[in-house]
Parts: structure tokens; C-alpha cells; sequence
């Protein structure tokens, strides 16, 4: 036994039995932190250096699982924790200083020991994102790594914004669990913290609601599937199909499995259900939710459709509300996402049942209908403690002072919400919208929907421009939005997220002190570690 200690001991000290991996020439780190000291010399983090915690807190078990997370690839291991009074030498400390915000932390790396001081957990969480950007990239190619040399240095920081949100659109095209998951690891790595979940729309409803069965059982799939470019709608003699169907939903397991995956990561998941527009996957479920009460299909070609929920029926809102029971019961999170973008009014014009509505409430217009129900599902909400988020149609009409508008048609009317005291968040088409194209040069591209979207553009993004400093507290934060028309896979939504997630995160993160020339230094480290994960990202930046 002795012996085989004492050749254990041996052996960790000789190069043999292991590969020290020397630290980087460079640190470099996305999204830009407030304060980068660097000093003398390296900490060698080994698969023996220990993790102690000197405070407690519920979810500090989330950074040392996402320490190991880190490490994974690189040890094949986790490190041993264990909890200490004070700092342990050769040891990475986690320590909490209150008077520091909750999200916000100290990365300190001495020859002898690293310390992680954060406001809270979060902010110890984000300190591990940061160090991972530490790891030297040559650790990811070598097998039987002993340790990795991480340069001596002081990295302070905190987030900008509180909310640093991606969208994703599982409607159009359908990503599994897993899939999800690898969105939201692409997230934590970028220190974003709000994942946007489109849940239903006219080509899809994916969440399965045990009240209404018939939303994933007949919502959830199109009878087949559009190939190529819509070229102007359903009808339209133009378009080619593959006559395969077309599906995918979430139970209510795997919603909590998503959210609880999240949570450890720091991520609130905010849900989608629209209403009352893009609305046919609901509508071919349970055809009374129209006007017409006409039996339709799960749509199956993309833009705008003009069958929406009908205003005017009351079994539309028993409907909703039984629908958004369910939701704020799998979901903690303190905002709703209702949708409420591209409504047509065509439907309620010609409605009955629409029209008398607007008599009762003495509305003077269609489009005051949605109004009225955006209103009536917002109050709903709030008696469950929840709040409200729409797209910035809801802004048409009359908008309650309590909805929280997400601005996509451009900033104006996020920059008029905050304006006239409504939370914003910003996720302008002109800057968000990573579903566009990045390059001029279309031709070696995927098929996309359009647009150019670079990632400098994505990095430019102002969400205070023309605010006062008073209107600038109503921006929450900012979003990216990829929508999946002509996203079929999660490879290729990679390579749409990836490298413009990663301006996002620092128009998030670093607003005070953006800087798009040094940006491009320290992304092309970023992207070494996007190589070593195998992810799949766009390289125009780099003149490829
Ligand atoms: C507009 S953004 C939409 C989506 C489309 C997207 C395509 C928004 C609230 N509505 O339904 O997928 O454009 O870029």
C-alpha cells in the first residue's frame, strides 16, 4: 500500500505520467471584462487541485458542476470540493464579498492558489466561464492532461444589463431536448441569462398541455414539409413539398428538465405561447378557437397568416387561461412571453362574435381587440404573480403601463415604450436578428430567410440610443432572436448563433466599454474554444 502511494507520488511529479499544458501567450476574453490585471508567472490547476467554498448558498453546487463541466474535457474529471473557513492553499476558493452584486465576481489567479470572489452564486458561476476562457486551447487536443498552467491575473466584472437574453424558434423547425440543451451551454459559456422558448405558432404548438391534448396531438405536426424558399404562401402554385409530415413537442417532463438544466446554469427560461396572432397550430387543434370555426391544417409554408384566435367568443380566454395555468406551473419565471406580433384583423372584421365584442367594449377599431385581450390575458397573469411581455405590436392601440415590450421592428418602439415608462427589451431586427444573413456574399451560404446581419452590426447595437438617462432604466436588456424557417438543424443554427451570440453577449455584458477592434482580437481565442467543443460558427471575420 505504501509502496503504491509513495509511486503515486512519484509519478504526479514526473512529466510522464501526465502532460503539463503551459498557459497561453495571451489572455483574452469575450464578453470584455471590466478590469483585466495580469500579472507574473502561472497557476498550475491539476487534477488533484482542490475546489473549497468558504460561504454556503443553495446553488453554489451549480458552479462546482459547472467547474467540473469545464474540466471535463480536459482532465476526463471533476475536482474534489470541500468547504473550508478560510482560503486553502493551492486550492480555487470560492468566496463571497456581500458588498459586491449578486452576478458580479473577482477572478483572482496567484502562483499559489485562485480565488473566485462573487456577489453570490451567479457571479461565482460566471468566474468559472471566465477561467475556462483561461484554459490554454492546447489541453483540448492532448489526451492524459495533468495539468494546465493558468496565467496569473486579476479579471473583475459584472453584467451591464440584467437581461441577456437568445430566442429560439422551435416552431417553424423542431429541436430536441438535447438540442436545447446545447443552447443553453452556448449561452452559459456567453454569460447570457434569459433563453426566449417560441413555443407555438401557425406552423407548430409544442408544448404539450394536459388540458387540451389535441394541441400536440394534431398541433404539433404539419402534414408535410416545404422545401426551398416559401414562395408567397400556402397557396401559391410555386411551392414544393416533401410529402413527409413534419413534427415535435415537448412534454411536460422534458419543459422541466429544460428549465431545471437552465436554472443550474443561471438561465431563466421565458415562454412563448402567442396570442392572438400566429396562431393556426392551435387553431387546426380545436377549430372553435377561430372565428369561422372552419377546420384548418397546421400551416406549411412561413410569414403571416390571418387566422388568428377569435376576440370575440369567450371560450378563446377560458381556453388561454387554461393554457397559461399550465405554463406558469412549469415555468418559475416572473415573465410571460404573450407574442402578440402580426396580428391581421381580417378574421375579426367579418366575426360576429368579434364585432359584438367590440360594441360591448365600445371599441372603436379592429386592432383595439387585441388591445382588449392582451389586457385581460395580462390581468390573468399578474394574479398569478406573473408579468407580462409582448412584441412591440402590443403598443398599437392602448398598452397597459405594466406590459414589457420586446422591440423588433427596430428600436422605435422599444426607444417609445421607455419613453412612456413600459420595460423594454431590445432585439431590433437591424441587430438581432441572427437569423439573416451574415454575409453579403450569399451565394456559398445556407439558404436563410434574407437580411444581412454581420457581426459587427450585431456588436453596434446602442439599446439606450435616443434615451435620457431616466428612459435608459426602462431597457431590461437585450436579446438575439433566431428564428428556424430555413433552420432546419441544430448544426446550422450553430453556425447562425456562432460568433454573433458572442457580440450580443457583449453589447450585454460590456456595453461601458465596447471597443469592436479589440473585440476582434479576443474573439479569434473564443473561437479556439468553439473548435475544441466542435461547435459549428461562421468565420467571415476572419476573411474565410
Ligand atoms: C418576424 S419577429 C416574426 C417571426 C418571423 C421572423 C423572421 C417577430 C415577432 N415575428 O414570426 O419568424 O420575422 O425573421
Amino acid at each position: 500500500m505504501k509502496n503504491l502511494f509513495l509511486l503515486f507520488a512519484l509519478c504526479s511529479t514526473l512529466s510522464g505520467c501526465g502532460k503539463v499544458i503551459p498557459a497561453d501567450t495571451e489572455i483574452a476574453v469575450v464578453p470584455k471584462p471590466e478590469r483585466v490585471t495580469e500579472g507574473q508567472g502561472v497557476f498550475p490547476l491539476t487534477v488533484s487541485t482542490r475546489v473549497a467554498l468558504l460561504f454556503d448558498d443553495e446553488r453554489l453546487p451549480y458552479v462546482t458542476a459547472a467547474l467540473d463541466e469545464v474540466l471535463m474535457p480536459v482532465f476526463g474529471r471533476g475536482l474534489e470540493v470541500l468547504e473550508a473557513d478560510i482560503p486553502v492553499a493551492e486550492a480555487v476558493n470560492i468566496v463571497r464579498d456581500e458588498a459586491m452584486p449578486a452576478d458580479g465576481y473577482r477572478l483572482e489567479v496567484a502562483p499559489g492558489r485562485v480565488d473566485i470572489v462573487a456577489g453570490g452564486a451567479q457571479g461565482a458561476f460566471y468566474a468559472v466561464q471566465t477561467l475556462r476562457q483561461l484554459i490554454p486551447v492546447a489541453a483540448y487536443d492532448v489526451t492524459n492532461v495533468r495539468a494546465v498552467e493558468l496565467p496569473v491575473v486579476t479579471i473583475e466584472d459584472k453584467p451591464c444589463l440584467g437581461y441577456r437574453g437568445m430566442m429560439l424558434d422551435v416552431c417553424r423547425h423542431f429541436f430536441t431536448v438535447d438540442e436545447v440543451k446545447e443552447a443553453i451551454d452556448l449561452m452559459a459559456m456567453h454569460k447570457l441569462d434569459v433563453f426566449h422558448w417560441h413555443l407555438t405558432d401557425d406552423q407548430g404548438w409544442r408544448i404539450e398541455i394536459k388540458k387540451y391534448p389535441k394541441l400536440t396531438e394534431v398541433g404539433s405536426v404539419r402534414r408535410r414539409t416545404l422545401i426551398g424558399r416559401d414562395p408567397g404562401g400556402e397557396y401559391d402554385e410555386n411551392c414544393k413539398y416533401d410529402e413527409t409530415p413534419y413534427g415535435g413537442f415537448y412534454t411536460q417532463d422534458e419543459i422541466r428538465d429544460v428549465v431545471d438544466y437552465a436554472a443550474k446554469r443561471f438561465i431563466t427560461v421565458i415562454p412563448e405561447v402567442e396570442f392572438p396572432g400566429h396562431a393556426v397550430g392551435a387553431l387546426a387543434s380545436y377549430p372553435w378557437l377561430g372565428c369561422t370555426g372552419e377546420q384548418y391544417e397546421v400551416r406549411q409554408t412561413w410569414d403571416i397568416d390571418d387566422r388568428v384566435f377569435c376576440i370575440g367568443k369567450e371560450s378563446t380566454f377560458e381556453f388561454i387561461e387554461g393554457v397559461l395555468e399550465e405554463v406558469v406551473a412549469l415555468f418559475p419565471s416572473e415573465y410571460i412571453h404573450i407574442g402578440g406580433d402580426e396580428c391581421p384583423t381580417v378574421m375579426w372584421e367579418k366575426c360576429p362574435h368579434c364585432k359584438a365584442r367590440m360594441k360591448a367594449e365600445r371599441l372603436k377599431r379592429p386592432r383595439q381587440l387585441q388591445n382588449y385581450a392582451t389586457a385581460r390575458v395580462e390581468k390573468f397573469l399578474n394574479a398569478h404573480g406573473r408579468r407580462l411581455i409582448g412584441w412591440d405590436e402590443i403598443l398599437e392601440g392602448d398598452v397597459t403601463p405594466t406590459a414589457t415590450i420586446m422591440s423588433w421592428r427596430g428600436a422605435k418602439g422599444g426607444i417609445k415604450a421607455a419613453k412612456q415608462g413600459n420595460y423594454v427589451i431590445m432585439a431590433p431586427t437591424t441587430n438581432c436578428y441572427l437569423d439573416y444573413y451574415q454575409t453579403r456574399d450569399t451565394a456559398g451560404e445556407p439558404l436563410s430567410i434574407g437580411g444581412y446581419l454581420p457581426v459587427e452590426k450585431v456588436y453596434a447595437l446602442d439599446p439606450y440610443e435616443q434615451l435620457t438617462p431616466e428612459e435608459q432604466g426602462y431597457i431590461l436588456g437585450v436579446q438575439a432572436n433566431l428564428w428556424t424557417e430555413y433552420i432546419a438543424t441544430w448544426p446550422h443554427a450553430q453556425y447562425m448563433l456562432l460568433p454573433r451570440l458572442s457580440a450580443l453577449a457583449e453589447v450585454g455584458w460590456s456595453l461601458d466599454r465596447k471597443d469592436y477592434g479589440d473585440y476582434l482580437r479576443r474573439v479569434r481565442r473564443l473561437v479556439k474554444l468553439y473548435d475544441a467543443y466542435g461547435y459549428n460558427y461562421a468565420k467571415h471575420i476572419f476573411g474565410e
